[in-house]
């Protein structure tokens, strides 16, 4: 696994999934202190050299997704979170559309059910068929591509969260919203 990916996949391990194995409390915006981030991460993963600030924030601008922000010296993960006690996002009115790519293997379940969060908090949209895509090849090599009437469902009264330019979060989504390919 190359560096980059190594550090990152350990940022959202903790910042999403598990920071208590780290000792770090999130806020409720999924903020932790990012020094204390740092030493926690040099302490059980002995990095060599040293992690730095510096060096998250490479790893951030070269990535291919916007994952993570540095704020006022504390670090959080935009989405993806699974802790328990949810994490609060801002509330915005997304896009007429928007796009959710998953495995042909969920549909009978989707059909039936809508787009339910899982083991996450929120379920993830994109805002673009590019990254639905993407983020649907993690399931299944010849994804589906769902479309999703958000403004129906933004008139209907469901809250839709914003994760960073191109993901967006929501509570369960039920199948009248969505727009299941022939
Ligand atoms: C599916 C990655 C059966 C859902 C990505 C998805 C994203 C259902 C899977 C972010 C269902 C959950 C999140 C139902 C939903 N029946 N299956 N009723 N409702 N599902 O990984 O959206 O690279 O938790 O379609 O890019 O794939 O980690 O969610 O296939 O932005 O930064 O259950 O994680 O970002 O899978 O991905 P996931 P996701 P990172």
């Amino acid at each position: 696994m190359k560096p980059d990916v190594y550090i990152s996949k350990k940022l959202s391990y903790a910042l999403r999934h598990n920071p208590d194995k780290y000792g770090l409390q999130l806020d409720q915006y999924g903020y932790t202190d990012l020094s204390q981030l740092l030493a926690a991460f040099n302490r059980v993963h002995h990095f060599n050299p040293p992690l730095t600030q510096a060096r998250i924030e490479q790893v951030m601008a070269h990535a291919n997704k916007e994952r993570f922000r540095i704020k006022d010296g504390k670090i959080c993960a935009l989405y993806g979170h699974s802790i328990p006690g949810i994490i609060s996002h801002h509330q915005a009115t997304p896009p007429a559309v928007l796009y959710h790519g998953t495995a042909r293997r969920f549909m009978p379940s989707i059909k039936k059910l809508g787009l339910l969060p899982m083991k996450r908090q929120y379920v993830h949209l994109s805002t673009d068929v590019p990254m639905a895509t993407e983020v649907g090849r993690r399931h299944d090599n010849r994804p589906v591509i769902l479309q999703i009437n958000t403004k129906q469902a933004v008139a209907d009264g469901i809250k839709f969260y914003v994760g960073n330019g191109r993901v967006w979060l929501c509570d369960e989504l039920p199948p009248r919203y969505i727009q299941f390919p022939n």
